[in-house]
C-alpha cells in the first residue's frame, strides 16, 4: 500500500517519510533473539504457516541510550504512547495464580490454592504476510489486578494510595523488559514474568484446542510449541500441571504429550548452564511447579540409574536440581527433557553444543534429538524496506520481486557482475546510502563524514565476546600510523569513517567502559586537523531496528569480529551483506556459512579458529605476566596510557582488561585483524573489483532468508504445512 498512502500523503502536504518516523520501534527485546523472533513471524506469515507468537507487552521495552560526555545513560522508552498496530483484547483474559499453596484433596488429588490471581489480558498485533492474505498474530499479554481497575471501597473511604495499590503491584509484571537475555536470573520479578507469559499462553492454545473437542492425545497432532530459549521452560511444567492437576492425567501419560509437544531452541554458546532458578523462590512463588519438578527429576534420574548404574558423576550433572545451598532449578534442563527436538541455531553452535554443555545429554538421550536451524532474516524488511532502490535494481535485472519470496533467486546476480551499467547504478545506489546515513551522522552528531571514505560499520549489543575493542585498537592503530607518516605520503591512503552503535546491559560494566573508550578516541581524532577525512569516528546513539534500517544499507564494511567459538550465530553479517556491503569475520557462529555462501575470496577472514582458543586461553593461564605478542598493540596501549585520547584514568580498564586477562585473546588475534583490514584497503582501491564483490555479496544471500529457516522448521520440526486463507471475492463468486 505504499504507493498509494505515499500519494494521498503528499496530497495533504507531508512526506511518507515524517509519518513513518513518529513510529517508535517496539524494542520488545533487547538483541538478535527478539529481532529474529519478529523475523519469523514476518517469514511464517509469508509462508502462509499457521502460528501464532506470544510474548509480553512491555511498557517499557528496551531502554533509550544517550550518551553523555562519552558515557551511556539509561532513559526509560515509553513506547505505547503512539502504537496504532495493537488491537486490545479485553475479551481475552486469563487468570494467573501465583504464591499460595498445595493441599491434596479428598481422591488425593494436588490443589493449588489460596494464591493472588493476576489477570493476562490480550493485546494482538497483526503480522501481514508479503504478497499473501494470510496474516498471523503475535498476542502479546500485559498484567492487571483481577480485582479491575481499583478497589472502589478504599477509594470511598479516602484511603487513595491503597486503592491502586494493588492494581500497580499487578502492573508491574509486565511493566520493564530486563534489559538482559541471560543474566537476570534469581529474580523474582523477572519469574513471574515468565510465568505469566507461559501460562496466559499455554491456557490460549489450550482454550483453541479445545473448542474442536478432541481427545487429548489427538493434541501433538494439531499443536507444537517451539521455546524461544530458556526464558518460556516453564511452560513445559505449566503444561504437564494442566494435564494432571485440572484434566485429570495420570503423570506418565501427560508427560508422554508434553514432552511430543515442546521443542527448544538454545541461543547461547555459553557452556555454564545459564538460567537457575532458587528452589526456595520457586517453592513459594508457583508451589504446585515445583513439586512437578521434582517428581519430573526424579523419574529422569530413575531412568539414568537404570541406562547408566554407578555413575554418580552423571546423575549429578543431569539433574534438573542443582545441589548448591540454596538448591537452585536448572531450566536449561527443562527444556531439553521436555522437548521432541533442541537445535542450536548455527552449524558451528549446533555442533559445539552437542560437545560441550548438552554433552551428557546426547549420551543418554541419543544425538538424533539434538539438530541445527541455520538462522534467517527476512528480506522484506532488511532488503525491500531499508533499501528500496536496491531492491528496484535488482528487480530490473531479474525481472520481478520474486527474490522477495525466493532469496536464492539472487544467484542470478552472478551474472552482471561485468555488466558496467549495471555496476555503475549499483555504486551509485551505495553511495545514496551513504549519503543519507552522512546526513543522520552530521545532524546527530555534528560530525562531518566524507561519503567516498569508505564507511566500516560495527553496530551491535556490547558483549564482551563481540570485541568492540578490537575494532577501536584498531582505529587507534590506524590513526597512529597515519600521524607517523609524512602528510606527502598519505594520498594513497583510503579514507575512513569507523561507525559504532550499540547498547551496554546497565549492570555491564566493561560494555559501559568501552563504549566511553571509544566516545573518547572518537573526540580526539574527529578534532585532528593533521587528520582531516583520512579518519573519522562515530558512535550512534540509541541504536535499534529503524537505525539498522538506514545503518545496514550504507556500509561498505561490516565488522563480525567474535572469539571464534563464542557467538551462537549472528544474524547482522546477513542484514549487512544482503545490502551489497563487505564483512570482515572470524571463523564464528554463522559467519562461517556466510563466507561458505558468498565465497572466501569475497571475505576478509582473520583471528584463531574456535578449536585453537582454549589452547591459547590455558597458554595464558600457563604464563601469567606474559608479553603482549603484538608489537601494533602495545604501540595503542602506549598511546592511551600516555594521554593521547585525554585522561588515561578512565580508559584505562579496557585496555588493562586485556594486559591482565584477554579471555577473548584480543592481543592473539590483532596482528591478523590488522592484516586482514590491511587487504580491506588494497582492495578499496580497486572500486571495480570492489562492486563486484559487493554484487557477490548479495548473490550469496538465498540460505540467509528467515523464510529458509521457518521452512526448514516445518518440516524438520514441526510437521506442519502452508495453509492459504481462501479469498473471500472467490466464494463470493461461488455462491
Ligand atoms: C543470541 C546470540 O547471541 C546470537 O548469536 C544469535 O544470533 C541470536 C539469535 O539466535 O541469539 N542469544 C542471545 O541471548 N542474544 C542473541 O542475540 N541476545
Amino acid at each position: 500500500m505504499k504507493d498509494v498512502v505515499t500519494e494521498g500523503l503528499q496530497d495533504f502536504g507531508f512526506t511518507v517519510e515524517d509519518l513513518i518516523s513518529q513510529e517508535h520501534d517496539a524494542a520488545l527485546g533487547n538483541g538478535g533473539l527478539g529481532r529474529l523472533a519478529s523475523c519469523f513471524l514476518d517469514s511464517m506469515a509469508t509462508c502462509q504457516l499457521p502460528a501464532w507468537g506470544y510474548g509480553l507487552r512491555y511498557r517499557y521495552g528496551m531502554f533509550k541510550q544517550q550518551i553523555v560526555d562519552g558515557n551511556q545513560i539509561e532513559h526509560p522508552d515509553y513506547w505505547l504512547d503512539f502504537n496504532p498496530w495493537e488491537f486490545p483484547r479485553p475479551d481475552v483474559t486469563v487468570d494467573v495464580q501465583f504464591y499460595g499453596r498445595v493441599r491434596k484433596n479428598r481422591e488425593g488429588k494436588s490443589v493449588w490454592q489460596d494464591g493472588e490471581i493476576i489477570e493476562a489480558v490480550a493485546h494482538d498485533v497483526p503480522i501481514p504476510g508479503y504478497d499473501t492474505r494470510n496474516t498471523n498474530s503475535l498476542r502479546l499479554w500485559s498484567s492487571r489486578a483481577s480485582s479491575g481497575e481499583f478497589d472502589f471501597q478504599k477509594f470511598d473511604a479516602g484511603d487513595y494510595e491503597n486503592a491502586v495499590a494493588d492494581q500497580l503491584t499487578a502492573e508491574t509484571i509486565s511493566a520493564v523488559l530486563y534489559p538482559n537475555d541471560d543474566l537476570d536470573r534469581g529474580r523474582e520479578l523477572r519469574l513471574k514474568q515468565q510465568y505469566l507469559w507461559c501460562a496466559a499462553s499455554l491456557s490460549d492454545i489450550i482454550r483453541r484446542f479445545k473448542k474442536s473437542d478432541r481427545p487429548w492425545s489427538d493434541f501433538t497432532d494439531y499443536v507444537v510449541i517451539q521455546l524461544n530459549g530458556t526464558h518460556p521452560a516453564l511452560a513445559i511444567v505449566e503444561l504437564q500441571r494442566i494435564l494432571v492437576d485440572l484434566e485429570e492425567l495420570n503423570f506418565n501419560e501427560a508427560w508422554q504429550i508434553v514432552s511430543r509437544t515442546f521443542a527448544y531452541t538454545t541461543h547461547t554458546t555459553l557452556p555454564e548452564v545459564r538460567e537457575k532458578w532458587p528452589v526456595p523462590m520457586i517453592k513459594k512463588l508457583l508451589p504446585r511447579h515445583m513439586q512437578l519438578i521434582y517428581e519430573i527429576n526424579h523419574n529422569w534420574l530413575e531412568r539414568v540409574k537404570k541406562e547408566f548404574p554407578g555413575d554418580l558423576g552423571l546423575l549429578n550433572r543431569v539433574s534438573i536440581i542443582e545441589e548448591t545451598d540454596p538448591k537452585t532449578v536448572r531450566t536449561l534442563f527443562i527444556g531439553i527433557l521436555g522437548s521432541f527436538k533442541v537445535n542450536g541455531v548455527s552449524e558451528l553452535h549446533s555442533e559445539q553444543i552437542t560437545q560441550t554443555t548438552f554433552k551428557d545429554f546426547v549420551k543418554i538421550l541419543g544425538r538424533g534429538r539434538f539438530t541445527n536451524v541455520t538462522n534467517g532474516i527476512t528480506p522484506r524488511r532488511w532488503l525491500h524496506q531499508a533499501n528500496p532502490k536496491l531492491s528496484a535494481l535488482i528487480a530490473s535485472k531479474l525481472g520481478s520481486y520474486d527474490f522477495l519470496k525466493d532469496l536464492y533467486l539472487l544467484q542470478r546476480l552472478k551474472l552482471y557482475t561485468n555488466d558496467s551499467e549495471f555496476k555503475k547504478a549499483w555504486a551509485d545506489i551505495k553511495l545514496e546510502n551513504k549519503a543519507r546515513l552522512a546526513n543522520y551522522i552530521t545532524d546527530t552528531t555534528g560530525v562531518q563524514v566524507n561519503i567516498n571514505a569508505l564507511f566500516d560499520v560495527q553496530v551491535k549489543w556490547f558483549d564482551e565476546h563481540k570485541r568492540q575493542q578490537l575494532n577501536i585498537f584498531g582505529v587507534i592503530h590506524r590513526y597512529l600510523k597515519i600521524k607517523a607518516m609524512d602528510p606527502s605520503e598519505r594520498s594513497g591512503l583510503v579514507p575512513r569513517v569507523s561507525i559504532f552503535g550499540g547498547k551496554a546491559a546497565p549492570g555491564n560494566w566493561i560494555g559501559k567502559k568501552t563504549i566511553h573508550f571509544i566516545n573518547k578516541v572518537a573526540t580526539t581524532i574527529n578534532k585532528d586537523p593533521d587528520v582531516g577525512d583520512l579518519l573519522k569516528v562515530v558512535f550512534i546513539e540509541d541504536y535499534n531496528v529503524s537505525k539498522a534500517e538506514l545503518i545496514c544499507p550504507a556500509s561498505d564494511l561490516s565488522e563480525h569480529i567474535s572469539t571464534a567459538g563464542t557467538e551462537a550465530s549472528g544474524t547482522s553479517n546477513m542484514k549487512f551483506a544482503l545490502n551489497g556491503g563487505l564483512i570482515i569475520a572470524t571463523i564464528d557462529g554463522s559467519n562461517i556459512e556466510v563466507i561458505e555462501e558468498i565465497g572466501e575470496d569475497n571475505t576478509f577472514l582473520f583471528g584463531h579458529l574456535a578449536p585453537d582458543v582454549e589452547d591459547v586461553r590455558r597458554a595464558h593461564a600457563e604464563n601469567p605476566g606474559r608479553e603482549c605478542p603484538s608489537k601494533n598493540l602495545l604501540s595503542v596501549f602506549n598511546a592511551v596510557l600516555d594521554g593521547m585520547f585525554g585522561d588515561p584514568e578512565p580508559l584505562a580498564a579496557v585496555v588493562n582488561r586485556v594486559i591482565d586477562q584477554d579471555h577473548y585473546i584480543i592481543s592473539d588475534d590483532f596482528d591478523s585483524y590488522i592484516a586482514a583490514q590491511d587487504m580491506v584497503d588494497e582492495t578499496y582501491r580497486d572500486q571495480d573489483k570492489w562492486i563486484e564483490k559487493s554484487i557477490l555479496s548479495v548473490a550469496g544471500m538465498g540460505k540467509f532468508s528467515s523464510d529458509r529457516s521457518v521452512w526448514q522448521y516445518s518440516e524438520e520440526i514441526w510437521n506442519i504445512e502452508s495453509v492459504a486463507v481462501k479469498d473471500p471475492k472467490r466464494r463470493e463468486y461461488k455462491k
